[in-house]
């Protein structure tokens, strides 16, 4: 009998979602495992999932364990392996009475989201659990959700991955290569549009990218803001936000979690620094990251950042940091 795993899936009647579920049990994740879902939503959609695994039913997927669904979280995350946190509430619904637009709002929303989030995976998911948060702000959300968790061995990530995937589409288009020619694509600090992409350090067929491309002045003025500003382009010219690239972004995320990473290479996700780098201890942060055999799963710290390159991931640990202080009353 082949092995099994679990996966939490919040946010499961949403548009990343719709695009992510197949792929968790289409037997290209997690190989030869069997998939079992627990789908979450809040209760006011939560009936909506009944059609989702209709579907998942009628797409017969042999991998597909059981696919329950509920709006109670701490049942959901009951001897969990992976929760992928897609669930948040976006900026500019009414919320409350209050209509949401300020970043300190969404910050305190959904940081009383991920208290009890990760309270529950604390209690409830397996000591080796991996946690990937999408739902915006990524970074702080995952850093609430783990100091409520307050267990160290479960991996808290915020999601990288898809900043990463654009930078590697844009550099392999200038350079005239596939995209899978380009490793260690780097991206530094929050998953915002003070992330860094990391070009000198991308590999472009083996070459570094400082001087595969040569071109600093083209890096700072079309390279940096197309992958930090790619989201808002893909929602105005969509009027909706990246969900099958999101969703793409995140099955990436696990499949390097389950994979060991290549010689030379390194994968995107922000875990909790540990110092690395000059990060503030605790905040969650953009890192190059590799799975060893056995799927620990460290931050790669042999990277030389340039001058410019420090200048620019400052810009986005000063966000982390001023985000950690707007949530700070969440943190008891
Ligand atoms: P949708 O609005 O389509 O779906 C979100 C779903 O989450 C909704 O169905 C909502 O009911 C549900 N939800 C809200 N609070 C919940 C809770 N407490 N428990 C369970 N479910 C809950 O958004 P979608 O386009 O799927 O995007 C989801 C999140 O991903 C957003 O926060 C978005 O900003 C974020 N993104 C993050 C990216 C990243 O790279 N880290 C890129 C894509 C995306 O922008």
């Amino acid at each position: 009998m082949s092995e099994s795993i679990k996966v939490v899936v919040t946010g499961a009647a949403g548009q990343i979602a719709y695009s992510l579920i197949p792929r968790l049990v289409d037997g290209n994740t997690f190989g030869n495992k069997v998939v079992n879902l627990a789908l979450v939503e809040i209760p006011q959609v939560v009936h909506k999932l009944e059609g989702l695994v209709m579907e998942l039913e009628d797409s017969y997927f042999p991998k597909m364990g059981e696919v329950s669904f509920t709006d109670n979280f701490d049942e959901a995350s009951k001897d969990a392996d992976w929760f992928l946190l897609v669930g948040s509430i976006p900026r500019g619904i009414v919320y409350n009475g209050k209509k949401i637009e300020e970043r300190s709002d969404l910050l305190s929303i959904n940081g009383g989201i991920f208290v009890e989030q990760g309270k529950a995976i604390g209690k409830y998911g397996k000591d080796d659990a991996k946690i990937l948060v999408v739902g915006n702000p990524a970074n702080t959300n995952a850093f609430i959700g783990k100091h409520a968790g307050c267990n160290d061995d479960q991996l808290w990530m915020a999601m990288t991955m898809l900043d990463s995937n654009r930078a590697k589409s844009i550099l392999a288009k200038k350079t005239n290569n596939s995209v899978s020619d380009i490793k260690n694509m780097i991206i530094w600090g929050n998953h915002s549009p003070t992330m860094y992409p990391d070009i000198e350090n991308a590999l472009v067929s083996g070459e570094l990218g400082s001087s595969a491309i040569n071109d600093m002045s083209w890096v700072e003025s079309e390279f940096l803001p197309k992958v930090q500003q790619r989201g808002k382009a893909v929602i105005d010219a969509r009027g909706a936000s990246s969900a099958t690239s999101a969703a793409k972004a995140a099955i990436d995320t696990v499949i390097a979690c389950e994979t060991p990473t290549e010689e030379g290479d390194s994968f995107s996700a922000a875990i909790a620094s540990d110092g690395a780098y000059d990060v503030p201890k605790g905040l969650i942060c953009g890192y190059p990251l590799i799975c060893l055999d056995g799927g620990k799963i460290e931050i790669k710290r042999d990277i030389a950042l340039s001058e410019f390159a420090k200048s620019k991931f400052k810009l986005s640990i000063d966000e982390l940091v001023s985000e950690r202080e707007a949530v700070k009353h969440l943190m008891q």
